[in-house]
């Protein structure tokens, strides 16, 4: 999916719900002339502000169950238009619009729903469509279809209201069981420049990187990942597998197990495993295309079922143009989507993933020569005492251009060590969470240097929780990670 221009904010809230009761006639046909029973139900939620609006749209299965599905529903106004869409192939022709089902949500069984959406544009109204079809049929079914509906149920006698929209938000779905970051938020999706929860909702998850596996193994446990779990309340864990300096090119069985365990350690405690395919020097993400092809197609086989994994193809390209880049991750991203079609996927950026501001260059290479991938997201890394002002702007500029996830930063300088430097941080991590992008902090470990957030000799001391072990670092970023996430959980 390409991106788009669009306002990185919204002001309004519009709730519109659609749908009523469905149509099915089975009962008394023959077996020999079966006809398929059909029957569905939508429900239109919109974002909107002046002149956009993000559009979810929940589609309910009322009928027989269907291997592929097209939705299909006019704008009410001239002026409304699909900008981009996700979780479907979006078309417009005049009003009508048309969405297709993708491989991976094409199947639905009876009383089974999906949800999609798109970033839209209006002009002089917003009105909600008020009827849609699937594969053809009028969706006219309920909008919580828990049982099969009548059959001799007429429909509403009065349509749905197109306007005034309602007053109030549409009825909250109950939160999922269970208040981890994965049971609330599920599988994440790329939708428009934002990292969106099973909702359709923009979220933003905030965690801590690993150091390097090959060195600072006996971090990873079951009691560090409790502390990174239940006291810094994170939502996401790096795991950085480096590639060279005694990394996975070393044994590359043996990092992969330890990758998948940590995934597996993650997943238990409900949080996100980024899985961090963690080159550097070289720069040139090229000369790993064969061992990156390798690990993905292992890691992405063995954790294809898990809701909880994201996958960064390649730490800081340094030194290489963004096309090299681009051509590794139109490569190395099919490897992963053939075995988890639909696993969100972070590509690094020139500069040491800094989208080319450090080697002279900015987000435009990007925007004008996108990855040729949906579901995919670009890193920017930054270091708060190097990286100021004139990274902050350009990270501001690119947001609403493309999706961005900071896979790795510090508080310190770009050589991992020093002095956290606390304004810049609060100043990096403010615009991080007005922006809703999400983050990384290096690292979780008890390495002998200034962004290390545990005080050297922690890990063979086995307790990680609390503040008496943190460094200033480290207690810098537990209590930002700490303050409550807040999901949307409809
Ligand atoms: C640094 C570690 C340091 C290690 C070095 C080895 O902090 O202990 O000796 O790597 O390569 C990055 C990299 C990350 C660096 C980090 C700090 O992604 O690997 O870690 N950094 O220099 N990019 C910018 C800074």
């Amino acid at each position: 999916m390409t991106s788009i221009p669009r306002p990185p904010r919204r002001s309004l809230l519009v709730g519109g719900v659609v749908g009523a009761l469905a149509l099915a006639a089975t009962a008394v046909l023959p077996m020999t002339n079966a006809m398929a029973a059909t029957g569905c139900a939508v429900t239109y939620t919109t974002s909107s502000w002046q002149g956009g609006f993000t559009a979810t749209v929940s589609i309910s299965n009322l009928g027989d169950p269907v291997n592929a599905w097209t939705l299909g529903f006019t704008f009410p106004n001239s002026g409304q238009r699909v900008t981009q869409g996700w979780s479907a192939t979006w078309q417009q022709s005049g009003s009508a619009v048309t969405a297709q089902s993708l491989s991976y949500n094409g199947a639905l069984a009876t009383g089974a729903s999906t949800t999609i959406g798109f970033n839209g544009s209006w002009t002089t109204a917003n009105p909600s469509p008020t009827s849609f079809t699937l594969n053809g049929t009028t969706c006219t079914g309920g909008t919580t279809p828990t049982t099969p509906p009548p059959t001799t149920t007429p429909p509403p006698s009065t349509p749905p209201p197109t306007t005034p929209p309602p007053t109030t938000p549409p009825p909250t779905t109950p939160p999922p069981a269970g208040t981890t970051p994965v049971a609330i938020n599920g599988q994440l999706r790329v939708c428009g420049v934002n990292l969106c929860n099973q909702y359709g909702r923009p979220i933003q998850l905030r965690g801590m990187s690993s150091h390097g596996l090959q060195w600072f193994a006996n971090c990873y446990n079951d009691a560090s990942l409790d502390a990174l779990a239940n006291d810094w309340q994170a939502d996401l864990f790096r795991i950085s597998m480096y590639v060279q300096e005694q990394g996975y090119e070393t044994n590359p069985t043996g990092f992969t197990n330890q990758v998948n365990t940590l995934v597996d350690k993650a997943e238990a405690r409900g949080l996100y495993a980024l899985i961090d395919f963690h080159t550097l020097t070289p720069g040139d993400p090229m000369y790993n295309l064969d061992r990156a092809k390798t690990f993905f197609a292992a890691v992405s086989a063995r954790n294809a079922a898990k809701k909880n994994v994201i996958y960064e193809i390649t730490n800081e390209p340094n030194g290489v143009s963004w096309s090299t880049i681009r051509n590794y991750a139109e490569q190395v991203i099919p490897v992963i989507r053939a075995n988890d079609p639909d696993a969100v996927v972070i590509v690094g950026t020139r500069g040491w993933s800094s989208l080319g501001v450090s080697e002279g260059g900015n987000s435009d290479e990007i925007v004008n020569n996108p990855v040729r991938a949906d579901n995919i997201m670009y890193t920017f890394h930054f270091y708060a005492a190097s990286h100021k002002d004139n990274y902050r702007n350009e990270v501001q500029r690119a947001a609403s251009r493309i999706p961005l996830f900071v896979t790795e930063f510090g508080t310190v300088s770009y050589t991992g060590d020093g002095a956290v430097d606390t304004a810049s941080s609060t100043a990096w991590l403010d615009l991080l969470d007005r922006l809703k992008i999400s983050y990384a902090n290096w690292t979780y470990s008890d390495a002998s240097e200034g962004s290390a957030a545990f005080k050297p000799g922690t890990c063979a001391g086995g307790t990680y929780a609390g503040t008496a072990v943190l460094t200033e670092s480290g207690n810098f970023m537990r209590n930002r990670i700490r303050t409550p996430d807040n999901f949307p959980t409809s």
